[in-house]
């Protein structure tokens, strides 16, 4: 065909008519609008493939809905703050602010350069002050709430950003042996892997220092119990969330402690025995508690605290422990002069301090069954404590060596007094309700949000220190903390800037200092969908009203790499917000997708890798088709040069279609059995389209738009069309493809028709039943196949066949196919056809 599709002047025309009648902007009115939402990006420099998938995607389905007739809300805003502005700014002696700026500059032109439809009068920026001011606000109410601690914590600190990490930040990375540190680790396992900065890559270390933390642990139950309910979200994505929050269900167990040997091994002080009160342990096996030989506390525990002071080794241990990594504790562990009763038997356990228990795990403190804990196997072994073993296998053939290895699956109970004989879960529940000293319990691994940074790219914490008075939130309306004048300083700029950081004490009015820490970026996002609902508000962060109205998000998409911290925090925000009166609802995403990867030449697509492929190359439409129509968004996809041609050719031939229509003018009036045909597979497509757009399988749809369009081609060839049927037809596939293609679909429209766009189109609706249809295609598609079959292998020798064959004569390709075969015109006599098949043979 002769008329070329000029792509970019077709993107700049379009888009200057979407803009200048602001068609993608909502009214505060609308009463529910699908609210469909995308990843909002960091303003890293430059927009990369998989913001490019991701908005594609959003856009596709917005823009399909609003031709469904919905008001849409599909906003865009940048997630500013963040250590790389702050090293960009360093090494381009600039500012961060003034680098996110030129940033956000290119990345909006970027995104609108690929035509995505957002109601950009709705844009919000998070390191604006009329942003931030609301992260300051929520921390206030949170503090109130009791959602917020200040606490000295040895945390994880990453020397090369020179900031502390949320437990999520910290990746675990395969080390071999040979590079092991060596440093007189006494885990075998854990010395494979290094921990590491999940930004740089540098091995992480610890630090003890006083931080805020959102207390994120109060909602385990509910973030926990609340994943069940949330169908629209990949069960992976769910996955992941319940095994970082970790529910345990299992048994508290309380044990007496005295200080009694402090006398016989000399190193207590004093020899009068000192009571310590309980010590909780929590298991998940009650049942072994006859093979407790031991009780372990945390080094942080209170009662390695009150054992610290009259004892030195335990001092010392305490102290080297908090300066360590996690991995390279081990197994050492020091015995104190404490003694705990064991519940059941009365028998005096002795105490240590371990570091293999966990502070924030559980109560801190466990009782030690060497015989059936792989943990505390590894420390009987190191510190010569006995094994008992108090479960056997039910199969008495399994082989145990409890001095090799411990036992650690269900069983019968031995050893266990009046226990013995009962199994594993049958003793559980007797221990339960007969013992005073063992109740049941829950835990979870979850920790809670560690949110300061020592770092200057962020939102101030609204907090002075007084010596007087200890921290002291700012009151509201001195909010927002402004961020001073960025200096250039290795470590926290925040700290060099005297003159801001000298204020007064809001409390006393007397000198004091503000908080130099500002706030984890996760913060920004785990409320910005809210701020897209009444993004200028003044005097609230959100308006109320619409929060009830618009939400939850009905779509939100984005990377899996987010399924823990972006996800989860999001979640707790909703229900501490909930919690605070301020939503109605405790969900924040009622259908979540997360899209796969881009990779190319088998590697993923970024910066860092230096194989990205310009979205801008190709031509801006076929990008965005071509990351649709290549795969499912969840699912992973190779770039490859030939696809994306695919892509751009399916642009040419469509605008090729419509066009050559417009000029040609050689139609015709009277309906033949091939316009039927084609009517319905017109209808077909629509049934099948829609379906796919509402189940987010671009890919499938974009093949279905495909096929109309060849089928409607090799009618045109054949033939002259039928004004009305073929006019339909070429509409139809200007409407279907608008959501993926919307700038091709506009032009397409505008030959067709004159007049109207396509975004504000209604979608297209079959004229006839488009259930027989589909069962109508399926038998199409069998009759081809054995038409080919036939035609392939020259069977024309069965005239039953064939005429079976020809009787569904509606059959537009089949007659094609018969008339090819025989060289006759397809309007011919079906009857006449059959016989001159079986004369050709
Ligand atoms: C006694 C016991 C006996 C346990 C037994 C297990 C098996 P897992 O094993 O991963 O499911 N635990 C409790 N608090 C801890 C802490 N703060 N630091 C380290 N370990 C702690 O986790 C449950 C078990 O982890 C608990 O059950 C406890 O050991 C240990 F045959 O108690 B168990
Ligand atoms: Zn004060």
């Amino acid at each position: 065909m002769t008329n070329h599709y000029d792509h970019a002047q077709v993107q700049e025309f379009w888009q200057y008519v979407w803009e200048r009648d602001d068609v993608y902007e909502l009214d505060d009115d609308a009463a529910d609008p699908t609210y469909v939402l995308g990843m909002f990006p960091y303003t890293s420099g430059t927009l990369h493939m998989g913001h490019v998938r991701n908005y594609a995607i959003t856009d596709a389905y917005a823009r399909y809905r609003r031709m469904r007739g919905d008001d849409v809300l599909h906003p865009m805003g940048w997630d500013a703050f963040g250590l790389p502005a702050e090293n960009a700014a360093f090494e381009r002696k600039t500012d961060p602010r003034s680098w996110t700026e030129a940033c956000i500059r290119r990345m909006r032109e970027e995104l609108e350069t690929m035509g995505f439809g957002y109601d950009w009068s709705r844009e919000i920026t998070t390191c604006e002050p009329e942003y931030y001011r609301w992260n300051q606000w929520f921390f206030k109410r949170f503090y109130e709430e009791g959602l917020v601690e200040y606490e000295g914590a040895s945390v994880n600190w990453c020397p090369d950003c020179e900031t502390v990490l949320a437990a999520a930040q910290v990746e675990e990375r395969e080390v071999g042996r040979s590079e092991s540190t060596g440093r007189g680790s006494d885990d075998a396992a854990s010395s494979d892997v290094e921990r590491v900065c999940w930004r740089c890559e540098t091995p992480v270390g610890r630090r003890e220092l006083d931080q805020w933390f959102f207390t994120i642990t109060d909602y385990a139950e509910e973030l926990h119990d609340g994943l069940e309910d949330l169908e629209g979200w990949p069960e992976g994505v769910r996955e992941i969330q319940r095994n970082w929050i970790g529910r345990q269900e299992g048994a508290r167990i309380t044990f007496e402690v005295s200080e009694a040997r402090s006398a016989s091994n000399g190193r207590g002080e004093g020899t009068e025995p000192r009571e310590h009160g309980t010590v909780d342990v929590f298991s998940t096996r009650p049942e072994t508690i006859h093979g407790a030989t031991y009780l372990a506390v945390s080094p942080g525990h209170e009662l390695a605290d009150e054992l610290a002071e009259s004892d030195p080794a335990v001092a010392d241990y305490v102290e080297d422990v908090r300066e360590r990594d996690p991995g390279e504790v081990g197994f050492a562990g020091v015995e104190t002069d404490a003694t705990a009763r064991h519940p059941l038997t009365g028998d005096e356990l002795p105490v240590y301090v371990a570091g293999y228990v966990l502070e924030d795990v559980g109560t801190g403190a466990v009782m030690g069954v060497p015989a059936h804990n792989e943990r505390d196997h590894a420390f009987a072994l190191e510190h010569d404590l006995p094994i008992e073993g108090v479960i056997a296998p039910k199969n008495a053939s399994v082989e145990v060596d409890l001095a090799a290895d411990p036992y650690t699956g269900e069983g019968i109970l031995e050893d266990s007094g009046e226990y013995d004989g009962l199994e594993s879960e049958a003793a559980r529940d007797r221990l339960l309700e007969e013992s005073a000293s063992i109740e049941d319990d829950v835990t979870y691994r979850l920790r809670d949000w560690l949110i300061s940074r020592q770092r200057y790219w962020g939102t101030p914490i609204p907090v002075v220190h007084c010596d007087d008075c200890g921290p002291v939130t700012v009151p509201d309306e001195e909010l927002p903390i402004e961020l001073p004048e960025f200096v250039r300083t290795t470590g926290n700029p925040l700290d060099a800037a005297e003159e801001w950081k000298q204020t007064t004490c809001p409390d006393c009015g007397g000198p004091a200092e503000r908080e130099t820490d500002t706030m984890d970026t996760f913060v920004d996002s785990s409320w910005y969908f809210l701020r897209f609902l009444s993004p200028g508000l003044a005097d609230a962060p959100f308006d109320a009203d619409l929060a009830d109205e618009w939400l939850p998000v009905d779509v939100y998409v984005g990377g899996e790499e987010h399924a823990i911290l972006h996800l989860l925090y999001t979640r707790f925000f909703t229900k501490a917000l909930a919690d605070l009166g301020l939503l109605s609802e405790r969900e924040p995403i009622r259908e979540l997708k997360s899209q796969g990867t881009v990779l190319y030449d088998g590697e993923k697509m970024s910066s860092s890798k230096g194989n990205v492929v310009a979205p801008r190359e190709y031509g801006a439409e076929t990008t965005r088709l071509f990351v649709l129509s290549a795969a499912h968004p969840e699912q992973d996809f190779e770039w490859t040069a030939n696809n994306v041609r695919g892509a751009y050719d399916l642009q040419q031939t469509l605008y090729g279609m419509a066009a050559d229509f417009v000029e040609a003018g050689d139609t015709r009036l009277e309906r033949r059995p091939s316009d039927e045909y084609l009517a319905r597979e017109i209808d077909r497509t629509i049934a099948a389209v829609t379906e796919e757009y509402e189940r987010f399988r671009f890919h499938r749809a974009a093949t279905e738009i495909q096929e109309l369009a060849r089928l409607l081609r090799r009618y045109r060839e054949y033939d002259r069309p039928h004004e009305e049927v073929y006019r339909r037809g070429l509409l139809t596939l200007a409407a279907l493809i608008a959501p993926m293609a919307p700038h091709l679909g506009e032009e397409c429209w505008n030959k067709l028709r004159g007049e109207g766009l396509v975004v504000e189109a209604d979608w297209p609706d079959p004229e006839g039943d488009v259930a027989d249809y589909r069962r109508e295609r399926r038998l199409v598609e069998t009759t081809l196949a054995d038409v080919r079959d036939i035609v392939d292998t020259a069977a024309i020798d069965d005239p039953e066949r064939i005429e079976l064959v020809v009787a569904q004569d509606w059959k537009y390709e089949v007659v094609r196919l018969l008339a090819d075969l025989v060289d006759e015109p397809a309007d011919a006599d079906t009857g006449t056809l059959v016989d001159r098949v079986l004369e050709a043979d």
